[in-house]
């Protein structure tokens, strides 16, 4: 009996121990999710913080466990704010529609409050990459116009929380003339919270310019003020641009849903893409780069940025020219951004370990002094004015309604493109945006007539006047695109600068003076000798001479083909 007794204690002690084991074994490291805040400079990060992994067949998959930061390091953090009153001055009344201030569900952000645990979004081997130990801290720039209470407090914690505290020199926020000076103010109380306020609203562009100049760290990260950034979101950034200080680098832009504030992971595949009309989209990254990246960790470089959130060097930042300050409100200043790095010599990349979650919205919720569309207008014909040379006439057919709309002296920022040297749009276009289509001229036939009869191309080279119902069309069907008349590869040039010299057909050059016309009047002169096309010759084939525009064999009148 005693043996049996003593068999089943130790079976009992031995399942017990084994239980133990398998327990330990399982156990998420033990460091919290923001521990990174309370170590010090110069102590890399190992483990996974608040994730467990579990292997399965081969592969790694990660179970996700973020657990919400610690109560002690919030009082640390929050020391001599009130955030109960803060957001309690400032909530929903009963009845009132919670998207119309701010174009989000007010009352779902409410309900959060100040912070929350998110997913941690990231691909599991980010988790695994290690930073530099003594990477530059940033000053968080944030502008803001009438933004909500949660959604700003929100932004500035999870900032906090989720950063490591020798990185961040500051948080500036710009209060672009919200109505209540209080929602900027009261937020200064937090340590390394600073508040600026506009005493006119200014748009988001000269507001950053603002918290710039007063920033006081060498790196500059920006934000939208209805963010929220996700584990270790900073390091891979300033890690970047501390590499190369002429990157310009952005997060993955995770969704916040605007209706019930569901934290999205956003794809991993997409990169900054405009239209012809500047209109800013996400795009899937060419199939060749796709298929070249092995590391999903990479960077992925973009054309674009999406504009809100990006990392960028301040001594770059001011060395390109900060922003163009003449563009008002909201738009275009992304464009102008990422033309002016990439055309100047820096680089735009999204990196994928770093996630900010950011709450995309349908409509402005706020208003445009000036209105929406000319504003929209006004920003993107200066960004197109200064940097798109002749590819802006691409910009002005997409956007039709932008001719003849004001915008401003852009003096100053070509004085500035020039001084710094950059490349023209045409190298953007072929070695940042080969994908961007360049739309295809749609052609314009006319024949040209003199009297009842037409102009046609006769022989190898020649030039001469027959009939209109030819029975070869083809040989009347001109293009007139200044300075070329052409037809087809073949364009109508002089033989030489004098009075009296033969018209023939030769190969396009638009940069051919002998092919270079312009319409006067009806007539049509050669730019360079000034002699205008005349069918009137002794020796049957056309020529130029001087012109005289009421003159019947001088007379050319275009009537387009349908
Ligand atoms: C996107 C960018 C935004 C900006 C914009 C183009 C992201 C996540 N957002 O639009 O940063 O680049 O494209 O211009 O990439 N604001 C002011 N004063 C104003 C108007 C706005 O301070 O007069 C603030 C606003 O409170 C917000 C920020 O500027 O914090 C961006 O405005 P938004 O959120 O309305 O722009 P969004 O995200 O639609
Ligand atoms: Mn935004």
């Amino acid at each position: 009996r005693i043996r049996a007794n003593a068999i089943a204690i130790l079976t009992v002690a031995w399942i017990l121990g084994t239980f133990y084991y398998l327990w330990q074994d399982n156990k998420p490291p033990s460091t919290p999710s923001s521990a990174s805040q309370i170590r010090g400079r110069g102590q890399r990060q190992r483990g996974v913080p608040g994730r467990l992994e579990v292997h399965r067949e081969d592969r790694t998959i990660p179970l996700i466990v973020t657990q919400p930061p610690q109560a002690e390091q919030q009082v640390q953090l929050l020391v001599g704010f009130d955030e109960k009153a803060y957001l309690a001055a400032k909530q929903l009344k009963p009845g009132d529609d919670p998207y119309k201030e701010h174009a989000f569900n007010l009352q779902e952000s409410d309900h959060l409050g100040g912070e929350r645990a998110i997913r941690d979004t990231r691909h599991y081997r980010c988790a695994s990459l290690t930073y530099d130990a003594d990477l530059p801290s940033t000053s968080i720039i944030i502008t803001f116009h009438n933004e909500a209470r949660s959604t700003l407090l929100r932004t500035i914690k999870s900032v906090l929380m989720r950063s490591p505290a020798a990185l961040i020199q500051e948080i500036i926020l710009i209060d672009d003339f919200s109505s209540d000076p209080e929602d900027c103010q009261l937020l200064a109380h937090i340590p390394k919270v600073r508040c600026l306020r506009n005493s006119r609203r200014e748009g988001l562009i000269r507001s950053r310019v603002r918290g710039a100049n007063t920033a006081s760290a060498s790196v500059l990260t920006f934000l939208d003020s209805h963010c929220e950034v996700n584990t270790d979101w900073l390091q891979p950034m300033i890690q970047r641009v501390k590499e190369d200080h002429t990157r310009v680098v952005s997060p993955i832009i995770d969704v916040i849903s605007l209706d019930n504030f569901a934290y999205l992971a956003a794809s991993a595949d997409l990169r900054g893409g405009f239209d012809w009309s500047l209109h800013f989209k996400w795009e899937q990254i060419p199939i060749e780069q796709k298929m070249a990246r092995s590391d999903p960790t990479q960077p992925i470089r973009t054309p674009v940025i999406a504009g809100g959130i990006f990392v960028m060097d301040k001594n770059w930042f001011n060395h390109l020219g900060q922003y163009d300050t003449h563009m008002d409100i909201w738009g275009g200043e992304n464009f102008e951004l990422s033309f002016r790095v990439w055309m100047c010599g820096g680089s735009l990349e999204i990196l994928p370990c770093s996630r900010v979650g950011h709450v995309f919205r349908k409509r402005h919720p706020y208003d445009f002094p000036e209105g929406n569309a000319l504003t929209y207008i006004k920003n993107t014909r200066r960004a197109a004015e200064v940097w798109m040379d002749e590819y802006k006439q691409y910009y002005y057919s997409a956007r039709p309604s932008a001719q003849g709309k004001a915008f401003g002296s852009i003096a100053d920022r070509l004085t500035l493109r020039r001084k710094l040297n950059c490349k023209p749009f045409r190298w953007y276009m072929e070695n940042v945006y080969p994908e961007l289509r360049v739309p295809e001229q749609e052609a314009v036939f006319s024949v040209l007539k003199q009297g009842g009869l037409c102009l046609e191309t006769r022989g190898t080279d020649g030039l001469g006047l027959a009939d209109c119902k030819a029975t070869r069309p083809q040989q009347q069907k001109w293009e007139l695109i200044e300075p070329l008349i052409q037809q087809q590869d073949l364009c109508v040039a002089i033989s030489a600068f004098t009075a009296g010299s033969r018209v023939k057909m030769e190969p396009c050059n638009s940069k051919e003076p002998k092919q270079k016309w312009k319409p006067k009047g009806m007539a049509l002169q050669h730019m360079v000798s000034g002699l205008c096309l005349d069918s009137q010759s002794l020796t049957g084939s056309l020529i130029i001479t001087q012109c005289r525009p009421q003159m019947a064999s001088q007379s050319w009148e275009p009537q387009l083909i349908t």
